[in-house]
């Protein structure tokens, strides 16, 4: 690993690697357990090298806003501090792949468990009023967004050039953020510049942003066509073809929990109570309930779903079990949004990039005899 990208991920800690030349770091469920996932716990997630942004590339640094504009606008980081109004939004950032190794038959994509997931507090200005500045003209129909970072294989290629529709840039919760729980943003995780897309997977919220490419057309950069981040329109059986023209780009997350107490494996007395804990989110529909269950979903109980402290981040469920008085303890969180979408007791509709798997998360427990 070179000394950039050491540098890079040295304030981590208890973080799982995936193996490959990029740097993808996963939070194992039990370092979730806290409302707003500190910065050494936060995944990680990198479809190519990271850029170099030394202090004479930082001076230099400019974002540029063009394309289907009526003023081209190239601003420095000071100047965009100082020009727009600054915000926090507390919101979820989860990878679209968020437990893709869950997914059987296997899928192509990086083999993530259930931890691509973190919640923060992101303070930056809102893109709406930086678009507003340049004006967008009536044909505007999507942003495309470029940086620096470049494929590993190959570095003629840019790493990811995301994008979103113009009714989302233009919302209110849309940032460019500059600052992540109070702290400057960490180089790994997009510094100097990011987006914040809330209810949009994380490939959307585009790191180390320098360009935003008002575009007539829906944007068509690294990673936005063909089967990336994108889901069949129907269903598609493992093994049979189907067609890139029938995949639509992924524009919401599903409704989702993860039980962050206890760990699988943790040991139980094997009678009385057992106390358990986690998070709720989902994507632009918000959560309504949460159902716990100690038996691997035999019996079910309604977890204490915390009040929402913003509409992006995600809700504290708790909730005391009965231990089942003999067989296996597994235990199971399952949300279901304000829609009535659950999550599935299995995994969710398999699709060969493996991406949205809000099937449910399952914590066996040891007894102890
Ligand atoms: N420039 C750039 N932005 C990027 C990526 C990338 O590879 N390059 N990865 C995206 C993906 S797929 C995800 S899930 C999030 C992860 O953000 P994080 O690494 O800060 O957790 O960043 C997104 N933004
Ligand atoms: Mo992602």
């Amino acid at each position: 690993m070179s000394s950039l990208s050491t540098q890079a991920i040295t304030h981590k800690r208890g973080l799982r690697s995936i193996p490959g030349r990029e740097i993808n770091l996963e939070t194992p469920p039990a370092l979730l357990d806290a409302p707003l996932t500190p910065l050494s716990r936060f995944f990680v997630r990198n479809n190519g090298g990271m850029p170099t942004l030394d202090e004479r590339a930082m001076v230099n640094w400019t974002l540029t806003i063009d394309g289907e504009v009526e003023r081209e606008v190239t601003i420095g980081l000071d100047e965009l501090k100082s020009s727009f109004e600054i915000v926090d939004v507390e919101s979820v950032l989860e990878c679209a792949g968020n437990g893709r190794a869950g997914f059987s038959p296997p899928t192509d994509g990086l083999p993530w468990g259930p931890g691509a997931v973190g919640c923060a507090i992101w303070r930056g200005v809102r893109l709406m009023d930086v678009l507003r500045q340049a004006g967008v003209t009536a044909k505007a129909v999507y942003v495309g967004f470029e940086s620096p970072d470049c494929c590993l294989d190959d570095s003629t290629r840019p790493a990811l050039s995301r994008g979103l529709p113009i009714a989302k840039a233009l919302s209110p919760e849309t940032l460019l953020a500059f600052a992540m729980n109070g702290e400057p943003l960490a180089l790994v995780h997009g510094f100097p510049l990011r987006i914040v897309a809330p209810g949009f997977p994380g490939s959307a919220w585009q790191k180390w942003l320098h360009r935003v490419w008002v575009r007539a057309c829906i944007h068509d950069g690294e990673k936005m066509t063909g089967l990336n981040y994108r889901l069949p329109t129907h269903a598609v059986s493992p093994g049979a073809s189907y067609d890139a023209d029938d995949f639509e780009v992924i524009t919401d997350l599903r409704v989702k929990s993860l039980i962050t107490s206890p760990a699988k494996e943790d040991e139980v007395i094997g009678s009385g109570e057992i106390d358990v804990a986690g998070y709720a989110w989902s994507g632009h529909v918000p959560v309504a309930q949460v159902g716990v269950s100690a038996d691997g979903g035999q019996s079910w109980q309604d977890a204490h779903l915390a009040a929402p402290s913003s509409r992006f981040g995600w809700r504290r469920f708790e909730a005391c079990l009965p231990c089942p008085p003999d067989g296996e303890i597994e235990l199971v969180s399952r949300a279901m949004d304000e829609a009535g979408n659950r999550q599935p007791l299995g995994q969710a509709p398999w699709n060969p990039r493996g991406y949205l798997n809000n099937g449910v998360y399952r914590v066996p427990l040891r007894r102890r005899r």
